[in-house]
């Protein structure tokens, strides 16, 4: 859908003007007087006190004091990208956004993706979600979606965010576990909250440890609408669809990664970016005439529901592609203000009780996090359009207002700034009718709690509900009340009986029995707390494929990383073709040596190693190969890492490409548990290799790999 007469609607040329380059230029002082000396302080003799009146430390050391601003309460640690987003077809009939009607247009958008629980400086194979929010710069406006790559939530109603966010965070007496949901506070407020149980149980799978920020979904969660110029409502949701696929990695990996590189997914993003390989998502629509709005199972402003694609198709109507890194992390990435409420005409809200909470938030958490209502003002927030109101002052105004009026109507400017009829584009709020009684509750069709919840565990493959089960066994193993992890093997069970049994038997404890009793009298429990019994289970759909990460695949190894094992004397020949191989369908290539520096082929050349075997994991790479050389193979087996390496590569499930010459290595490696092992390729052609990095993992080995131990 590429259109090189697409018009670029400038957001990147305006950040731009904001960059400051200082090279070839002089130092000065923030009052622009020229600096000749940045590193001795003003003092009363060589050796003498410093000097009060020394502008110039003064203002580089207050500067420096108030570097740091309060990350966000959630979501505080990010990456972020430039790009553009192209729509494939108008979606008039809908809506009368331009971004979704006008398909000459490049819109600029700019995307942030992050960890929830963690600090800003938490490692970024936390499980948890991953938010994934955009601001599109529309020529009507701000658009901001602001999303998470799940497709549901914890909660169903604003109410409850302080709750679930104090339960998940470090518990407050003692500030730990850091960017963990895996201790008690959590679990106590997840099994006395049955709501939580749908977003927890996709917390519980692989999709909370993506392999990249690339290979992610992104889900808008509620239910929105769009509006068309008629004035004609459907209800939307919206899905961004990876282009590389849904990928994620294991739990022991994770584990791993978290030591071997805690930027893990920050550098992925910007290695792909910087190395030209753009990471590309298609935006997907699931449409809902207003009519059907009553024809679910479910109540479709729950956010703790999706709504199966099996019932309502996504429809693909677009595409948007990162291409650019920014310039500078706190400008762009942290001063980044996102807000659900940042809506263009033709896109409006529901009812759904979380999101029209959250339409209050986010412009709060602004004014403690960015100091001013002017955060508008800062470059990665201001709309590509001019903008003009009476709203004058506070800190740090930029703009400067001119005229005597800042307010309306007047005479004297003119009426200006003047309305804007509808016909010129103002919005104007949907006009949904309401006729209700002002209360303090909950609709009863919110009340399924357990049916999404067992359909999304019945929808996974084998291998993914393995991990669902080690998951919950994990983090049920951390909590040290029995009758909090009672209480949630009362609840997992109602999710699915194999699933709780596999739990019981990990925890080495029993499924509470009676589960037709209401759980405190099923677990025997004190009866202080409030009994909440959620509706009955519902079986209105045996399994949806489009849950398990298997249903977006992609035949792509672009900026998979493929590491070669090698010492001093490896068959160059090899190599070379292997290299070639996988370069040309845009896989990375990374030289592992058994040291650093140079390491010599067998035809006595040089060549640069990425990475030391000492420096590197084998759980920073997607697949390994291993070349002949006997000089090489010896020099790796004097290196017992290589066989660590090798194995653990093989319990991870990935791929293994050898040649023949490397049997001697391999012999000492868990190899030969794995006959017939189809993603264990010995002597054979490149596109083999190739075909199993791009399937990411060979799952079906996964029982017998385990077993190894490392
Ligand atoms: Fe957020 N959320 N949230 N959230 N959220 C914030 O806003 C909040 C919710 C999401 O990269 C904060 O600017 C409330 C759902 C993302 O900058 C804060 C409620 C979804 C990001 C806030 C929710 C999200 C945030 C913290 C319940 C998925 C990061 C800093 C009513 C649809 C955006 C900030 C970025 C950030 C409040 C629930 C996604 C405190 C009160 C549901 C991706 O305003």
């Amino acid at each position: 859908m590429m259109n090189d007469e697409k018009k670029e609607t400038g957001k990147t040329k305006d950040l731009k003007a904001n960059t400051k380059d200082a090279s070839g230029k002089t130092m000065t002082t923030n009052q622009g007087v020229k600096v000749n000396d940045t590193n001795n302080s003003l003092k009363a003799g060589e050796r003498g006190s410093s000097l009060l009146e020394d502008f110039i430390l003064r203002e580089k050391i207050t500067h420096f004091d108030h570097e740091r601003i309060p990350e966000r309460i959630v979501h505080a640690r990010g990456s972020g990208a430039h790009g553009v987003f192209e729509l494939y077809e108008s979606l008039e009939a809908y809506t009368k956004a331009g971004i979704f009607t006008d398909t000459n247009r490049k819109t600029p958008v700019f995307v942030r993706f992050s960890t929830v629980a963690g600090n800003k400086g938490s490692a970024d194979l936390a499980r948890d979600v991953r938010g994934f929010a955009t601001k599109f710069y529309t020529e009507e406006g701000i658009f901001d979606l602001v999303g998470n790559n799940m497709p549901i939530f914890f909660i169903q109603d604003a109410m409850k965010f302080p709750d679930l966010i104090h339960a998940v965070k470090p518990e407050p007496d003692r500030d730990i576990p850091q960017a963990a949901s895996a201790h008690d506070t959590f679990y106590d407020f997840v099994s006395h909250t049955t709501e939580t149980l749908h977003n927890h149980i996709w917390v519980m799978s692989d999709r909370a440890i993506p392999r990249s920020f690339r290979m992610m979904e992104g889900f808008g969660i509620h239910t929105f609408r769009l509006v068309n110029a008629e004035g004609k409502s459907h209800f939307v949701k919206f899905h961004w669809k990876p282009l590389l696929g849904t990928h994620s990695i294991t739990w022991d990996e994770a584990v791993k990664i978290h030591g071997a590189d805690t930027d893990f997914h920050r550098r992925d993003l910007w290695e792909a970016i910087d190395a030209g390989q753009f990471p590309e998502w298609e935006l997907g629509l699931q449409i809902i005439p207003e009519e059907d709005e009553h024809k679910f199972d479910f109540d479709i402003l729950d956010p703790t529901k999706l709504i199966p694609e099996e019932m309502v198709p996504v429809q693909r109507v677009g595409k948007m592609t990162l291409n650019r890194n920014p310039d500078n992390f706190f400008a762009e990435t942290e001063q980044v203000a996102f807000h659900p409420g940042h809506v263009v005409p033709g896109i409006d809200f529901t009812n759904d009780p979380l999101l029209q909470g959250r339409l209050f938030s986010y412009t709060d958490t602004q004014l403690s996090r960015l100091g001013s209502p002017n955060f508008h003002e800062i470059p990665i927030n201001r709309p590509i359009n001019e903008t003009h109101n009476n709203q004058r002052d506070a800190h740090m105004r930029m703009t400067v207002d001119k005229g005597k009026t800042a307010y309306f109507p007047n005479s004297i400017g003119g009426g200006c700034p003047h309305l804007a009829k509808m016909a010129q584009g103002g919005f104007t709020s949907y006009e949904e009718r309401i006729d209700a009684k002002k209360i303090r509750g909950r609709s009863t069709s919110f009340s399924d709690h357990y049916s999404q919840p067992a359909l999304f565990y019945r929808s996974l493959t084998d291998w993914e509900q393995q991990h669902v089960a080690d998951a919950y066994t994990f983090e049920l193993g951390k909590c040290s009340y029995d009758h909090i992890k009672k209480r949630m093997l009362y609840v997992i069970n109602q999710i699915d009986k194999d699933l709780a049994t596999k739990v019981a038997n990990g925890l080495g404890m029993q499924v509470p029995k009676d589960i037709d009793q209401p759980v405190n009298q099923a677990i025997g429990a004190d009866a202080n707390v409030e009994d909440h019994q959620p509706g009955p289970k519902k079986e209105y759909l045996d399994r949806s494929n489009a849950l398990s990460l298997t249903h977006l695949k992609s035949d792509s190894i672009a900026t998979r990383k493929i590491a070669f094992l090698v010492g001093d004397g490896f068959d160059g020949e090899q190599v070379m073709k292997m290299k070639k191989a996988l370069t040309e369908e845009n896989a990375m290539v990374h030289l592992v040596a058994t040291h650093g520096g140079t390491v010599k082929c067998d035809h006595d050349k040089d060549h640069e190693v990425d990475a030391a075997l000492l420096t590197t994991e084998s759980v920073l790479y997607d697949a390994v190969y291993v070349p002949g050389g006997s000089k090489s193979i010896e020099a790796l087996l004097n290196a017992p890492k290589s066989i660590k390496f090798i194995n653990e590569t093989l319990k991870h499930c990935k791929a293994v490409a050898a040649e023949q010459g490397a049997a001697d290595l391999l012999d000492k490696t868990a190899i030969s548990m794995f006959k017939g092992d189809k993603a264990i390729l010995i002597g054979k052609d490149p596109d083999a290799f190739i075909a199993q990095i791009a399937a990411h993992r060979n799952w079906v080995r996964q029982p017998e790999a385990m077993k190894i131990p490392v």
